[in-house]
């Protein structure tokens, strides 16, 4: 037997993504001369990382990949709490249009992507962004992203502030670096060499920004739209006595995305660490995003995201890490609970006394299409009558701060494109999302935005057959584990395994605030309706009294699943 002392393990290297930031802190990659260059029309591997923080993706239609790859591109704005004006929304229409693929795709962030933009087209995009006033700075790359608001407009007091503290929020935590307005704005390559480019220090991200991306939200319960518990970083607001904004309280460590087969990476709910006074909002937001640049795993991408950190090192930990950096105190956190997460639909009424409404878009997509020409119609309805625009965390849109008087020519103009105001889809459809998947994105392994729709008309045909026709369920689809339109907080999820095959998991809640768990791990495409019918079967025969999809699944199947667990031989 050997005496030596087995020697430690060599500390694992940083990734690839943190010697590129070290090489090169603004960002800037060589972006610009690669976009003046008309030989090429795609970006090295290193600019597409740097290309991410300023809110860029390339990607390649996979549609046509048989015949070579056509490279395009994807460009996520930054709205906060999704709400831009009418001329804003005037720009984007107009840019999806001339630039993009005749549509504008609503993320389940509440912004907007456009796809299937050329490299020709890129540079001109962008700076019509810019140009008015809007930007997708920080809309990707591993940097706070686009801060979610609760979606509907103000039905109390304290909304309008929610709403501008997530504003103030986003603009906190920005990155500082001049490549972005460089590049897009003035179409002018940074010199790497020049020492204030070559030693640029972020004042809050420093020389390598994030681990990973860093995604904030705040919600008012009872309504919990922008999933609270999936964020890193969440403000829950706490109304006072007198019905002002008393504060938040703050909650950590949410995130979704996981692999298949490395059980390394698993979805996860916040913890809730204190509460906070809405004058702390902002050192509070900046103390854990730097307790995340500080603690988050820099060696491997699947590990970095500030979940792992909470898990591994407890909120108790957390809380402490985070006081001493802020010199002070947390309170403790106020009793809060939420009961949906559901979108309103149709009119209804403002806390001032103007309307708005509501619109289902399925999938997310605004598009025209057939008699239904949701993107056209909604142009002219803001045209005419400039409402305010809300983007919901559910890929739906909100028309906002609508006159009485004006209600029935909006409803008459929408009319004429397609678009009808009530029963505008069924209670299932309307409780739906899918992520994009193909042919855009690059991580599909499954379709998603394309294979929902038709899915939801089989499970409508199978909840019909069993008596249970227009119960909700909220069903959510993404054509990978990563989980982009939070499969893992729906009652009924679907995460794409490879071409027509899915992994299903059952039990979230209707208030999103309980994950649900795996109930099969592969199911076909052709085995779905017999597999889906015969749960809503048992479902329709066990519930106690009005009980939801995914309460009975909790209560029902957890058992069960955890059941066949324990019984199958442990892994050698
Ligand atoms: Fe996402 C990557 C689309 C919300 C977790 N996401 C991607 C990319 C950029 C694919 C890529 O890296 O090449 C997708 C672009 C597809 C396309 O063609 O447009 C993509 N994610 C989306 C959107 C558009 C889905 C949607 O249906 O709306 C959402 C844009 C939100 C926004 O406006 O910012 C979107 N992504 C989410 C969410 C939900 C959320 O944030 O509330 C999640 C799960 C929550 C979380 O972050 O944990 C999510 N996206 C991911 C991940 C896994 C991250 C992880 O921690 O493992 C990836 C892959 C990655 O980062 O490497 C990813
Ligand atoms: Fe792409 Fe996967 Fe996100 Fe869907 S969940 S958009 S397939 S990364």
């Amino acid at each position: 037997m050997s005496t030596e002392t087995a020697a430690a393990p060599a500390p694992k290297k940083p990734t690839h993504n943190e010697e590129i930031k070290t090489a090169i802190p603004t960002l800037a990659g060589t972006l610009a001369a690669t976009l003046a260059d008309p030989t090429t029309d795609r970006f090295s591997d290193d600019d597409q990382q740097f290309m991410k923080f300023h809110g860029i993706y390339q990607q390649d239609d996979r549609d046509l990949r048989k015949t070579g790859k056509k490279y395009m591109f994807m460009i996520r704005g930054r709205i906060p709490g999704g709400v831009l004006n009418a001329a804003g929304y005037q720009v984007y229409d107009n840019l999806a249009t001339q630039y993009g693929n005749n549509t504008l795709r609503l993320t389940s962030r509440q912004s907007f992507q456009f796809h299937g933009v050329v490299k020709s087209g890129l540079g001109p995009l962008m700076k019509k962004i810019n140009e008015a006033m809007m930007d997708t700075l920080a809309a990707c790359g591993d940097v706070n992203r686009n801060v979610m608001a609760p979606a509907t407009p103000i039905r109390n007091a304290i909304g309008a502030q929610v709403n501008e503290d997530a504003r103030r929020v986003s603009e906190a935590l920005l990155p500082k670096t001049k490549a972005y307005h460089s590049i897009w704005v003035e179409g002018v390559q940074l010199n790497l060499e020049d020492p204030e480019n070559k030693d640029f220090v972020d004042p809050l991200y420093g020389k390598t920004y994030l681990p990973r991306k860093f995604k904030t939200a705040f919600a008012i319960a009872p309504v919990n739209d922008v999933d609270i518990l999936t964020n890193d970083l969440g403000f829950i607001a706490i109304p006072a006595a007198d019905g002002t904004l008393a504060g938040y309280n703050l909650t950590v460590g949410g995130g979704l995305g996981r692999a298949h087969g490395n059980t390394m990476t698993y979805p996860r709910l916040a913890d809730t660490i204190g509460f906070l006074t809405p004058d702390q909002i902002i050192d509070v937001a900046k103390g854990v995003l730097t307790v995340h640049r500080d603690f988050g795993d820099r060696t491997d991408r699947k590990h970095a995201r500030l979940k792992y950190v909470l898990e591994e090192k407890g909120a108790a930990w957390f809380r402490t890490e985070l006081e001493s950096r802020l010199g002070y105190k947390l309170a403790d956190a106020k009793k809060v609970e939420f009961a949906t997460q559901r979108d309103p639909f149709g009119w209804h009424q403002q806390a001032d006394g103007r309307w708005f409404l509501g619109l289902f878009v399925l999938t997310g997509r605004i598009k025209d299409d057939g008699a239904l020409r949701m993107k056209s119609g909604l142009r002219a309805v803001v045209d005419k009558f400039q409402p305010e625009i809300r983007l919901t965390p559910q890929q739906n849109i909100i028309l906002a701060n609508i006159s009485a008087d004006q209600k029935d020519a909006v409803t008459a103009l929408l009319a004429e494109y397609g678009v009808a105001v009530e029963n505008q889809a069924t209670v299932v459809r309307r409780a739906s999302m899918a992520c994009p998947s193909m042919p855009t994105c690059g991580l599909g392994l499954a379709e998603s935005e394309r294979y929902l729709p038709g899915l939801i008309d089989r499970i409508e045909a199978s909840l019909v057959a069993v008596g249970l026709k227009d119960e909700e369920i909220v069903i959510r689809m993404t054509g990978c584990p990563n989980g982009c339109a939070r499969p893992y907080a729906a009652e009924l999820g679907f995460v794409g395994k490879g071409p027509g095959r899915y992994q299903v998991w059952v039990g979230g809640n209707e208030a999103s605030t309980r994950l649900n768990r795996i109930f099969k791990e592969t199911v076909k495409d052709t085995e779905m309706d017999a597999e889906l019918g015969a749960l809503f079967a048992r479902w329709k025969a066990d519930r106690i009294g009005n009980e939801r999809f995914g309460d009975w699944a909790a209560r029902v199947v957890w058992p069960e699943i955890a059941a066949s667990a324990a019984a199958a031989p442990a892994a050698a």
